[in-house]
């Protein structure tokens, strides 16, 4: 099996960079905030129509079933900066089809690794089995299928999946192992959105590049800044310099930051407002009216946005607000740019109004948990322990509530994300969180120095062997070590820690059923709990 020969020297060369960073921190910092390399955006001209990843609905077998074919393959796609730049993708050669999946349905997914590398492939923000959880246990083999299964139990959302190998994630997911996963859910359908895909319903996969003359990407998971790569150049979609043509009143945006590191405070350029709808989860229980939504990587949050017949308005970037951060924001990404730009024909069809009501959100409710762990984060840990892929860290009973105190003890921003469905937050350093993040969430930012507080249940899949993660998801962090794993289980199991990947050259593999079409545990009791979700 070909294995790639430059893993070992890349991950040397990763050690090496990382211990420089961490020794000269203050020198980088400095440095970086004088010369503000590399974390600008070159203002494009909006010339290219966006376009739509593909959407794969899958096949229902006769049993009901619903199978997804995706292969990890290598090519070169042409971003129009010069030339053909190398990159990876699903089913196509950069970034993956847009996977849409119906609440109630079993589905499999067929993943086949055509490059010469490993990977995996995470569900971010669904409520799965830890086996089919796509993290880094589940390693698939250049040349192999990995074949997980589940029940879709979950309400309608906006989810996306990315590769996930431990220490590799981070140069994966920026060469183009990435996509949207939508969950459809009938009850849903009152809300009113706007929902004919890539004409008032669309789909926006941000994320930062810089290329090279030749229009090569440059590949740097480590960047110019403390929390990992920034480029120069968005792209959306896989487009630089998107467009837009806008036929109807309304439309919908499923925005989605794909960014290794950058933090994007969504806004229109002439500043009106517009309705959120959705946060990582799901609906929120009423839209609301804002004029910025801040996304840190990882993050999903739906708008709609309305239009005036032959106007011309761009989705923009601010400067986030990202508490008390040493210096500026500039190297953590900051400045004000246009993302896509639309253009409203000079007749637009009607659209409906958002439902003054969306979605059944109760209030969250602390009483209900019966234990409180703690998280601190650092630059290369949590709890002063770096990822380990041998060692459970948390051993939560399921179906049980908890509260989750994550505090950023460094004075650089972090986020928190858990794997196996979605969380609420409680409370940011003690007041409760604004109401973008009054909803359904798996994915938080939190500021440097700051603690938020969260009510997390994890209702099913018990499973003493297999892991979920924790970690931050600034992608830089995540492979340095910002992450952890816990297990789910019912009174009386005995956990048994996942092997620890042994030798270099097989970073990461765990005994994550390859090739196999054995039929895992599939959705065992559903549960209802109307506070916190992992799904049923
Ligand atoms: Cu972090």
């Amino acid at each position: 099996m070909s294995r790639r020969p430059s893993l070992t020297q890349r991950r040397a060369l990763r050690a090496w960079s990382l211990a420089a960073l961490l020794g000269m921190a203050a020198v980088v910092l400095t440095a970086c905030s004088a010369m503000g390399t590399g974390t600008g955006i070159s203002q494009v001209e909006f010339t290219h129509p966006l376009t739509f990843p593909a959407v794969l609905s899958g096949d229902r077998g006769p049993d009901g079933t619903r199978t997804y074919d995706l292969t990890a393959e290598a090519g070169t796609t042409d971003f129009g900066m010069g030339g053909p730049a190398d990159t990876i993708g699903l089913n196509g050669s950069y970034l993956g089809p847009t996977l849409r999946m119906t609440r109630g349905e079993r589905v499999k997914v067929r993943v086949r690794n055509d490059l010469d590398e490993m990977t995996t492939l995470h569900w971010h923000g669904l409520h799965v089995p830890a086996r089919m959880d796509g993290g880094p246990h589940q390693m698939i083999e250049p040349g192999t299928t990995w074949r997980p299964r589940w029940t879709v139990d979950q309400p309608a959302a906006t989810l996306w999946y990315h590769s996930h190998p431990h220490g590799e994630t981070a140069q994966q997911v920026y060469r183009g192992l990435a996509g949207m996963l939508l969950i459809d859910d009938p009850e849903a359908d009152g809300a009113g959105l706007p929902a004919e895909y890539g004409v008032d319903d669309l789909p926006l996969v941000v994320q930062d590049k810089t290329f090279v003359d030749d229009g090569q990407l440059v590949v740097d998971p480590i960047g110019h800044a403390s929390t990992g790569f920034l480029g120069d150049t968005i792209v959306v979609n896989g487009v630089v310099g998107a467009f837009h043509e806008v036929t109807t009143e309304a439309v919908r945006l499923r925005l989605l930051n794909a960014s290794n590191s950058r933090f994007y405070n969504f806004g229109l350029s002439d500043g009106r407002e517009f309705q959120m709808v959705a946060s990582d989860g799901g609906l929120l229980p009423q839209p609301l009216d804002l004029d910025r939504i801040q996304l840190s990587p990882g993050e999903r949050a739906e708008i709609v946005v309305r239009f005036s017949p032959g106007e011309t308005v761009a989705l923009a970037s601010y400067p986030p607000d990202l508490g008390h951060s040493i210096g500026t924001s500039e190297r953590f990404g900051s400045g004000t740019f246009d993302v896509v730009q639309f253009r409203a024909a000079p007749s637009l069809t009607a659209s409906a109004p958002v439902a003054p009501e969306l979605a059944d959100v109760p209030a969250p409710d602390a009483a209900t948990a019966t234990t409180t762990r703690r998280f601190g984060i650092t630059d290369t840990a949590i709890n002063g322990r770096p990822m380990d892929m041998g060692r459970i860290d948390q051993v939560v009973p399921i179906d049980t509530s908890e509260v989750w105190e994550v505090t950023n003890q460094n004075p650089q921003p972090h986020n928190f994300h858990v794997h196996d469905g979605s969380f609420r937050v409680l409370t940011i350093d003690g007041a409760a969180p604004p109401p973008q993040l009054a909803g359904y969430k798996d994915t938080v930012y939190v500021a440097p120095r700051s603690t938020v507080r969260l009510l997390v249940r994890f209702t099913d899949y018990a499973d003493p062997t297999w892991p979920y993660m924790f970690h931050c998801h600034l992608l830089l962090h995540e492979d340095m070590g910002v992450m952890g794993q816990f297990v789910v289980v019912r009174p009386g199991d005995k956990v048994v820690p996942p092997p620890r990947p042994h030798d270099s050259h097989n970073l990461g593999v765990g005994q994550a059923p390859v090739d196999s079409a054995t039929a895992p545990a599939e959705t065992q009791a559903a549960h209802t709990d109307h506070s916190v979700r992992s799904g049923g």
